[in-house]
């Protein structure tokens, strides 16, 4: 049993942020960590409400603004799956923040009273929250806040402290009150080790990999993670691995960096086209390879190249196993996807591909409704691979029933190893870094061989500041714009009259811009294309 109005003490030292317009966005609450007291407060409630309706399945909840720069902070709250918050949800969430902000606390009790009421729950449940933080100096504190109502629900929280975004997702799904960080990289290595044992005598395809870690907490994870992964370990350097100076977080260096400059992040001074370059963003849930060629000329492999060379080896193993009629295969990608990728996608690897709104969940939903492996990446390197029920009865029972051919044996245990190399709740820099350096290897593919595999369109991505974002409404997947009236028009006049050319505008959902992507068939003409649509929208 627990009594709410035990709640005011708490509310008035942690709820100071007062009358601020929160929003559950895109990936759950995020502003200047100076703003963000109250909702942490009221997010710790919200779990916690969360794991109560659900039996007190333990509920996961991290404090992280990703690639966000170091003075910014979030949070968002995971399922007991280990996927991201249900969306009917996030209203709820949303709601109790903006009621707090008012700074009135009996109104905050009955409003939370009323949202329990609704709810239905067993008060003599006990609720469950598994926790941690990026490594953003407002974190500690800000951890302090979420877990402020806690005494007064009797919650069980399992504090991970500094962990990354795709960590805590994957403890939170295990739901075990004995789990920790040993058991993430446990049973990642020996997925590792168990794939590469049905391959004895293949190599890498690189000489060294230097990964970035932006300076945050994927670089103290990922050297805990290293001592497990002996082969890798030693032609590996971890670089931008100040996750202790804050201020220096995703600064000239991560995944959000190097995608969008298409250049080398800080930390590189002589690079070698023999070796394999990554860039993880500041909570580990992002990835971007690249390399340099002969010329030291940079090359980017992005979310896009991520998703097609995981294509490429799925369905091989998919096709070596005979069962490409029991299982299918699918790829799910934004508009923001490159057009060459979508057509190497579907023309020569014959894999259907699913366009849906930008955003994790977006992807992740379709990519496990529509698939049975579904394979879904942001060209911002944010993506994983999901494996449905009936891939793993279908893979389990040919296993069982054995093969006549040594080959097809070892492709199928090649797709059950290869499902457990990724994790599945969510894009993760660290598994998502194992997975494409397996496929290299089993492809035996090079860094420019992957990238040769077919040739990205020139593109731009930029943003512009408007009056009011919230006009410029889409349809057709963020494809099309509805409204300003009659902008849409202007935009398809302009794309008809460059070669293979494409763009698209809407509005950002963490930013106050909106974003136009155009593509061209060269340089020159992205960049007139580009300036062509950015003109119309700051003319509507
Ligand atoms: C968030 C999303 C990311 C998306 C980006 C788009 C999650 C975990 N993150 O960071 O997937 O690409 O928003 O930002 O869903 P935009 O709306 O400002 O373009
Ligand atoms: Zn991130």
């Amino acid at each position: 049993m627990f009594d709410i109005t035990q709640l005011e003490p708490a509310f008035i030292k942690y709820c100071t942020t007062r009358n601020h317009s929160y929003t559950y966005g895109t990936a759950g609450f995020r502003a200047n960590a100076s703003t963000l007291d109250t909702v942490m407060f009221t997010t710790g409630i919200v779990a916690i409400l969360r794991s109560l309706v659900l039996q007190g399945k333990y509920i996961g909840v991290m404090i992280t603004a990703s690639h966000n720069p170091p003075q910014d902070n979030g949070v968002k709250i995971v399922e007991p799956s280990g996927a991201m918050l249900i969306e009917s949800w996030e209203q709820i969430a949303t709601d109790l923040a903006n009621i707090a902000s008012h700074g009135n606390f009996t109104a905050f009790v009955m409003h939370l009273s009323q949202v329990i009421a609704k709810l239905n729950i067993d008060e003599t449940t006990t609720p469950r929250l598994i926790v941690g933080h990026d490594s953003r100096e407002s974190s500690p504190y800000l951890m302090e806040c979420l877990q402020a109502a806690a005494p007064v629900f009797d919650t069980i929280v399992i504090n991970h402290t500094l962990i990354t975004t795709p960590q805590l997702h994957y403890l939170t799904m295990l739901q075990n009150d004995v789990v920790t960080e040993v058991d993430y990289y446990k049973f990642f290595s020996t997925s590792w080790n168990n794939l590469f044992s049905l391959y004895p005598d293949l190599n890498l395809t690189f000489n060294n990999l230097i990964v970035d870690g932006a300076n945050g907490v994927g670089s103290v994870q990922f050297s805990k993670f290293l001592p497990y992964l002996p082969q890798l370990a030693t032609l590996t350097t971890i670089i931008n691995d100040k996750h202790n100076v804050p201020q220096m977080l995703n600064v000239d260096c991560g995944a959000d960096f190097v995608k969008t400059n298409q250049k080398l992040p800080n930390g590189i001074v002589n690079p070698n086209p023999s070796d394999l370059y990554a860039s993880f963003d500041g909570d580990a849930d992002r990835i971007v390879f690249y390399y340099v060629d002969n010329n030291k000329k940079f090359h980017l492999l992005d979310g896009d190249k991520i998703s097609t060379i995981l294509t490429k080896c799925l369905i091989s193993m998919l096709r070596e196993s005979e069962l490409l009629n029991d299982i299918n295969l699918g790829v799910v990608q934004t508009a923001y996807a490159n057009g060459s990728s979508t057509k190497y996608i579907t023309k020569s690897l014959k894999v259907p591909v699913e366009c849906t709104k930008t955003g994790v969940k977006h992807l992740h939903h379709i990519a496990e409704s529509k698939f049975d492996i579904g394979i879904y990446f942001e060209a911002n390197g944010h993506g994983t691979v999901l494996f449905s029920n009936k891939f793993y009865e279908v893979l389990q029972k040919a296993i069982d029933n054995g093969s006549s051919s040594e080959k097809i044996h070892k492709a199928r245990l090649s797709l059950f190893y290869f499902s457990k190399l990724i994790n599945q709740t969510v894009g993760d820099s660290m598994a998502d870094l194992l997975a494409v350096i397996a496929t290299l290897s089993i492809l035996q593919l090079s860094p420019s061989d992957w990238d040769t595999e077919y040739q990205d369109l020139p593109n731009l991505l930029t943003k512009c500041t408007v009056l009011n974002r919230f006009v410029f409404k889409t349809t057709d997947m963020e494809r099309k714009l509805t409204s300003p009236s009659g902008l849409q028009e202007k935009i398809d006049a302009a794309v008809s009259k460059y070669d293979s050319g494409r763009s698209f505008v809407r509005a950002s959902g963490t930013e106050d811009a909106v974003r136009i992507y155009a593509e061209a068939k060269t340089k020159a003409e992205v960049e007139a294309l580009s300036k062509e649509v950015t003109q119309l929208v700051e003319n509507s």
